[in-house]
């Protein structure tokens, strides 16, 4: 009798574990049918190339018919964190996020792997001996990104150029790599000198800020090289109030190509941009199907970018997606 008991509970025990196990590709998913159900936690809705990051993920998923929860963890690691749990307690079959910054995660993401939910990064790396932690990092190569602002400058400058420099979020991986490449590339000219560099967060109003405090602390400023359109234009208001012609008086580089950049490149007010693609919701998608499908998927994926002059920006705003 002892032995029928048993059995029985052994069979519902296994049939409820395989319920649980749902969602395709035999992931932890709990979704009913064949939808995959994907837990995205973004950075913020710090700037332009976030919002259409942000849009670009959604209309992606629709499209996909993967079904998305999002969360917006304004700037803070820590609303992150809570995020990635509260989608390993879901059961969701994957976790993609953009690091805000590139350490402190192996905790939450072996608890990930232990839940047997595969993660994908995209646009932010982070920085973790352990590669197996995630499946796949999608994103641009921001020291590439660095290196081409820097290449423009030695290519567009003649004699002593004194420049201040408007970071991104402290410890993000394009702040960092923005600023390595940038540096590597100007180092082979001296007449070329980083004379103040400081965190504007990303954000337009940051921008703004450091460069009022730049303006009244450095006596000779040639150039800005902010690390986002949009500090870019928080910089070319302060310039204005201090009486200067941007883009004349000091010359400014900046990095994204949104549409308020891209404009303010077409009026002369912004130098040269360097792209970053905020559109990797198609292939964030194409690879969540594959990852949960069990499919192998390249270790890296880098997105294809570009770089924009005045008169390049005139003729590929009319067409400008973001
Ligand atoms: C870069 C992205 C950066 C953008 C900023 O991939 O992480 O964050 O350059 C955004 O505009 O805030």
């Amino acid at each position: 009798m002892r032995k029928t008991i048993t059995t029985a509970l052994a069979a519902v025990l296994l049939a409820a574990v395989t319920a649980c196990g749902g969602g395709s590709g035999g992931s932890a998913g709990n979704s009913s049918d064949d939808t995959i159900t994907m837990g995205f936690a973004q950075v913020g809705a710090e700037s332009g190339w976030r919002t259409a990051n942000t849009k670009s993920i959604q209309e992606s998923a629709k499209s996909a018919g993967i079904e998305l929860k999002f969360s917006d963890a304004q700037q803070k690691q820590e609303n992150q964190l809570k995020a990635i749990r509260s989608y390993i307690q879901q059961k969701v079959d994957v976790i993609a996020f953009s690091p805000v910054v590139e350490t402190g995660w192996d905790t939450v993401l072996l608890e990930a792997q232990r839940a047997k939910i595969p993660v994908i990064l995209t646009d932010r790396a982070i920085d973790s001996d352990d590669t197996s932690l995630y499946k796949t990092f999608l994103g641009s190569d921001f020291i590439d990104e660095g290196k081409k602002a820097g290449k423009w400058l030695v290519e567009n400058s003649d004699g002593p150029v004194n420049v201040v420099e408007l970071q991104g979020t402290t410890g993000a991986a394009p702040a960092i790599d923005r600023k390595e490449g940038f540096e590597a590339e100007t180092k082979s000219n001296p007449d070329i000198k980083i004379v103040a560099s400081q965190t504007g967060d990303f954000t337009r109003s940051g921008g703004k800020q450091v460069m009022e405090a730049f303006l009244k602390s450095q006596p000779d400023i040639d150039v800005v090289y902010a690390h986002n359109d949009d500090m870019g234009l928080g910089a070319i208001e302060a310039i204005k109030a201090a009486g200067k012609k941007p883009g004349t008086d000091i010359k400014i580089i900046t990095v994204d190509a949104v549409k308020d950049g891209m404009t303010a490149l077409a009026n002369g007010e912004i130098n040269f941009i360097v792209e970053c693609n905020p559109l990797l919701g198609p292939q964030l998608m194409d690879l969540a199907k594959k990852v949960v499908a069990g499919e192998e998927v390249p270790e890296r994926v880098v997105t294809e970018e570009t770089t924009f002059t005045q008169e390049q920006a005139k003729a590929a705003l009319p067409d400008r997606k973001y």
